[in-house]
């Protein structure tokens, strides 16, 4: 370590009020890890020569390799200002898209942020992103312009310019976190209103009906908006090593001018401007055309200082500024024959950019003891439950975060956001240190003394040789045996002792170290912690184990997602090194060793058993690239289930799954990410060969309304419903009707379910999509209330479901959604899919979804036995559809006959709210029988009478024997699994009877390119079945910025291609966007003679659908439909006429 010495750092975890625990977010390369760079060398730990150039903090070849930063790395600096000592926790986090989960374990655990912005970029996407996720955690950012020299050097502004431009990227900053605030104060003063329950603010008699900014006017926004008055920006060239802040400044001006410090503070930035002759500072430069002060006394300084080194390379003007400026630099240096070098050694000492950086951060960041009490509190809310509604002990842990006690008795509270893997040997424990004087003094004493027996020896060994020898062999079994021997032996041992060797087992073995934070109490090593499922209750775990972990003995009471386990050793993170510790005291950043047994990602950790666990970290990248992979030499399968687990674990995003299919699936969140991931794979943790197959492209399915006209536009008659019909074979337990009613009955014809799909309105599947999350609470809401439960959840959520509620009635209008909403039996896939399973059958009034939200219970839950086994077979029909089993979506199957029939003596019907006379709860056959013909579909008619024939001579019988229990088991017995699958069945005909068509996973992105290589980025975008969006001209520089939509399908070596074509002027991000229906449908053949003239015979060349299906088929096995020869007498034998 450099000149901060470990026992420093140790005293100084100890004072939480100066500690800052936070991280480097930007776009990528804004320059984090560079910034990084200046204040890791600030510390001694790496020279500032080479700062900015090493990428301390990049510690993988990799990430050295390609410039960008791939995970988050920590390391603890020490800072001192005035009297203050500081410890900095700084973790710096990737920019890329692909891992931005690491952004989200980051920050996690820091109470601040430093926002870097490229000065000549502004506001990139990552930049939106990672400010919403700053203030998702309630995290408190600072920013950082970086890159000033681009202005200079690149853009050739005038200072005036730069001004001009600076301001803008300012506005741009603050508006992204000013619509991020005002959402907020929006919904807490929404939340306010309810609590009140008062009439709502209108101001009586005026003609305001409704004043938005309340509410905002009061709430304090000062601290939210980065200002540089307000010193929460610092402008800066982290490759030169400068940076300043206003702060700076205005000291150094108030020294030489006689202003007072108060005064320039507020006036160097902004619309002010010096009047010599008044010596005074007035306002309103722009409008009087005057330079602003921060031109004048800031920026036209570093301007010429540029000007003088790096553009005319003027040597006395150097000299004469370097002494005016009180700054020395080595001679070597200032001869350099690169002007860079000088600069930076200048501007390093005059504006040295850690220091105004980390002063910023010790001054407007919280420490650990000023963490909010709203992020506790959310913290704590796991799921979708109130703070409040958590028991009293757990509201009372509260008080233990905001205190950050040292105490004995506080309970330890430690986060732990994911797990790093790192090499056995680079632990402390196994790495070979540097001696200390003492032990080199008892080394060389030992040397002497070992010169010294083994001279003794050889003159004994020539006497005696045989006994020497035995003497060595039984050297275990005999310690009384030749005095020098043994002597010469413990001599050994010493050495042995004083050698640190790394143990053989552990070479190259992967060890995991948890990145964690402490909360509250003191960690200490060989601790004994709890640590909390996501899943788990403290409300059980308090009622089980009162007396929390203090007197935990091996056989403490099993309570569900609780285990226990010990900290085997603390680290300090040091970047590339780690350090041991003892124990780490509240507030502080910290790596846990011993845990990957217990922790597979991410994991909260407690001596108390009321701690709930922490809220899942929140990812804003959707994995969706996936590739199966499997070992070169079949044998060294073992080894790669191995690797593929380790990379799991060590990896917050990465996904390993096995397929239905049995091959074994790695899913990431975009090319980079997979390109490392299988780096891993190969070198790291399977440290086999493997091969990957091409990514397996996710596709969606869906049904379309009936298209109006054809692929030669013409207008199309009935002849559509034929083509589409096809597909569906009638049999005698399958009847399709003409408007796409199928009908299925199963096996043993105890029951018919007719059903008909139906495709959504566009926005409803993307409304469901983006609301899975509550549809899940919902759906957790409506367990909880079958299985005669209560879940409170928070007033939010509620309102939340009630707002996706109305949103739904809103998009679903119509005849034929009337009243739909209300009828929604379930969602799917996997319960909170993107498709609906409708209630439409005659006379079963069972409960919708929402109906757990209702407040007031009625007693009618009248729900049907085997109504879960519907909901299963949608759920199965939804997961994988008949085109090429991929996931449905935006489909509605509408269940419109459900018919039971079932001999009395096996089994019956019934159901608990069968009593109420309003509602017609369970439709015994009886009822089926016995409805009037007419009101059912067109197609039931038949299958009523044939139905419900049999049952008629039974319905007495069924009447008079209701046996309670009997017919429960029947839910789970082997007639379930008929009825599921005929629901299935049903379900897939049902969608094969209408249009079906492919959905693509869509990507966007944003390219920034010059207007020399527009036109080759639009040729590479064209290509690619790319769409253009929009192409706008960035302010202020001659870049474009465009904005598009590419398949995930064709996106596969975009981001190179265009780099490539454009020379590395263009580079793209690329992000999950959303699916869009494919147009053209995969199932057309050319029907009429126009159409056979425009596409030929076989029709497949510009059938994009069904290319991507049959690909898809192919890859599962499944049967394709191809003609492989077409024309017999026209092969050829390629290699002949090649
Ligand atoms: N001109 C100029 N270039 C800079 C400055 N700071 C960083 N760079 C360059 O910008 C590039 C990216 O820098 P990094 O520090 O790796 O950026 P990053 O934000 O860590 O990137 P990721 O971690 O990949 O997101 C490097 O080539 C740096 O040399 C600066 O102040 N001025
Ligand atoms: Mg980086």
């Amino acid at each position: 370590m450099g000149h901060t010495s470990l026992d420093k750092i140790k005293a100084l975890q100890k004072n939480p009020a100066n500690i800052r625990n936070l991280c480097i977010l930007a776009h990528v390369d804004h320059g984090k890890t560079t910034l990084a760079d200046s204040l890791v060398a600030s510390n001694g730990i790496i020279s500032s020569r080479l700062a900015g150039k090493l990428r301390y903090l990049d510690s993988r070849e990799d990430e050295q390799i390609r410039g960008i930063t791939m995970k988050s790395s920590a390391i603890s600096l020490h800072y001192a200002s005035g009297e203050k000592d500081y410890l900095i926790n700084l973790i710096d986090s990737p920019g890329h898209v692909d891992f931005s989960s690491e952004v989200s374990t980051a920050v996690r655990l820091c109470d601040g942020a430093i926002v870097i912005v490229d000065a000549v970029e502004g506001v990139c996407p990552q930049t939106q992103a990672v400010l919403r996720q700053a203030w998702l955690e309630n995290i408190r950012p600072v920013l950082v312009i970086n890159k000033m020299d681009r202005l200079i050097m690149e853009l050739k502004f005038t200072s005036q310019e730069a001004y001009t431009h600076l301001r803008k990227i300012l506005e741009q900053v603050n508006a992204v976190t000013g619509s991020l605030f005002t959402s907020k104060v929006l919904e807490d003063r929404a939340d306010k209103e309810k609590q009140k329950d008062t009439e709502p603010t209108d101001c009586p008699g005026s003609e305001q009906v409704y004043d938005w900014s309340a509410g905002l006017e009061d709430s304090d926004d000062s601290q939210l908006y980065f200002s540089p008055d307000q010193g929460s920006v610092v402008f800066a060239s982290a490759i030169d090593g400068w940076g300043f802040s206003i702060q700076q400044f205005a000291t150094i001006y108030s020294q030489k001018m006689g202003i007072r410090g108060e005064v320039l503070r507020k006036t160097l930035w902004g619309d002010f401007y010096l009047d010599a002759k008044a010596k005074k500072i007035m306002k309103g430069a722009q409008a009087k055309g005057k330079k602003p002060l921060f031109v004048q006394l800031v920026l036209d300084n570093i301007w010429s200082l540029y000007d003088a080194v790096v553009t005319r390379r003027d040597k006395e003007k150097v000299e004469k500024m370097m002494l005016s400026l009180g700054v020395k630099v080595m001679a070597r240096d200032s001869r350099h024959s690169d002007p860079k070098v000088l600069l930076s050694a200048i501007c390093s000492q005059w504006l040295p950019v850690s220091k105004a950086v980390l002063s910023m951060v010790c001054e407007k960041l919280p420490s650990p003891l000023d963490i909010p009490s709203e992020r506790i509190e959310k913290l704590m809310s796991v799921g979708a439950r109130r703070f409040d509604s958590l028991p009293a002990q757990t509201q009372e842990l509260k008080t233990a975060f905001m205190q950050c006690s040292h105490d004995d008795t506080a309970p330890v509270i430690v986060f732990v956001s994911k797990m790093i893997a790192v090499d056995a040997k680079s632990l402390p424990q196994n790495k070979q240190r540097p001696l200390t004087q003492e032990e080199m003094a008892q080394r060389r004493e030992l040397a002497r003394q070992r010169h010294a027996d083994r001279q003794a020896t050889s003159q004994q060994t020539d006497s005696e040789e045989g006994n020497a020898h035995t003497g060595s062999t039984t050297q275990t079994t005999s310690p009384s045996g030749d005095n020098s021997i043994a002597g010469s032996r413990s001599v050994l041992s010493q050495m042995q002792a004083l050698t640190v060797v790394p143990k053989q087992e552990d070479e190259g073995k992967e060890i995991f170290v948890a990145f964690a934070r402490v909360y509250s109490g003191v960690v200490r090593r060989g601790q004994k912690v709890f640590v909390l499922g996501p899943k788990y209750n403290p409300a059980e775990g308090l009622r089980l184990l009162p007396d929390g972990c203090n007197s935990l003995s091996d056989s403490f009471p099993a309570v569900p997602h609780l285990a226990c386990c010990t900290l085997d050793s603390l680290y300090l993170l040091m970047g590339r090194e780690l350090e041991d510790l003892e124990e780490v005291p509240p507030g502080n950043v910290l790596g846990i060793g011993g845990l990957e047994e217990c922790v597979l990602k991410s994991a909260t950790l407690s001596t108390s058993p009321a701690l709930p666990p922490f809220i899942p970290l929140n990812f804003e990248a959707t994995p969706i690239v996936r590739v199966a992979i499997e070992p070169k030499h079949p044998s060294e399968m073992p080894k790669l289930l191995r690797g593929m687990r380790l990379l799991n674990q060590a990896d917050p995003c990465a996904e390993v799954l096995i397929q239905e299919t049995g091959e074994h699936v790695l899913v990431t969140a975009g090319e980079v990410h997979l390109q490392r991931c299988l780096d891993d794979l190969r070198e790291r943790f399977a440290k086999i060969e493997i091969s990957a197959s091409k990514p397996i492209i996710p596709f969606r399915e869906t049904v379309v309304t009936p298209p109006k006209v054809d692929m030669v536009n013409e207008d199309l008659g009935k002849q559509q419903k034929v083509a589409v019909q096809h597909q569906v074979k009638e049999s005698d337990t399958l009847h399709l009707d003409p408007s796409g009613l199928v009908t299925l009955t199963t096996p043993n014809r105890q029951a018919t379910v007719g059903v008909r799909a139906v495709p959504l309105p566009e926005e409803v599947p993307l409304l469901l999509e983006s609301s899975a999350d509550l549809i899940r609470t919902l759906e957790q809401m409506g367990q909880a209330q079958r299985d005669g439960r209560v879940l409170e959840i928070s007033p939010r959520t509620r309102d939340a479901l009630l707002e996706m509620k109305s949103k739904l009635e809103g998009l679903m209008q119509g005849r034929r959604w009337r009243n739909a909403v209300d009828r929604i039996w379930a969602f799917g896939p996997r319960r909170h899919g993107p498709n609906i399973l409708l209630n439409n059958v005659e006379g079963y009034q069972r409960p919708s979804v929402w109906h757990c939200l209702e407040q007031v219970r009625e007693g009618d839950s009248a729900i049907r036995d085997f109504d879960n086994s519907v909901v299963s077979g949608f759920q199965l029909a939804t997961l994988s559809g008949p085109m090429c089993e991929e996931p449905l979506m935006g489909v509605c199957f509408s269940v419109e006959n459900w018919e039971m029939n079932f001999p009395v003596q096996r089994t019956h019907l019934y159901s608990i709210g069968e009593e109420d006379s309003d509602t017609i709860s369970s439709q015994s056959p009886a009822d089926s029988a016995g409805q009037p013909e007419g009101q059912g579909e067109a197609g039931r008619v038949g299958e009523a009478g044939r139905v419900g024939e049999p049952a008629q001579a039974e319905d007495a019988m069924a009447r008079v024997r209701r046996p309670e229990d009997a017919g429960v088991l029947d839910c789970y017995g082997p007639f379930s699994g008929q009825l599921i699958a005929a629901v299935k069945d049903a379900c897939r005909h049902a969608f094969q009877a209408k249009p079906q068509r492919l959905m693509a996973a869509m990507y966007t992105c944003e390219i920034m390119a010059t207007a020399e290589v527009l036109g080759r980025v639009y040729g590479v975008l064209g290509k690619r079945e790319g769409r253009v969006l929009q192409e706008e001209m960035k302010e202020g520089t001659d870049m474009f910025i465009i904005k598009a939509v590419l398949p995930v399908a064709e996106s596969f070596g975009f981001a190179d291609e265009i780099r490539k074509r454009t020379s590395g002027l263009a580079s793209p991000q690329l992000v999950f966007s959303h699916w869009e229906v494919i147009g053209s449908d995969p199932y057309w053949v050319p029907t009429t003679e126009e159409e056979y003239l425009h596409f030929g015979e076989k029709a497949d060349s510009a059938n994009q659908a069904l290319k991507y299906m049959n690909a898809v088929r192919r890859r599962k096995g499944l049967y394709v439909e191809e003609k492989i020869v077409e024309h017999g007498e026209k092969q050829r034998t390629l290699g002949k006429n090649k």
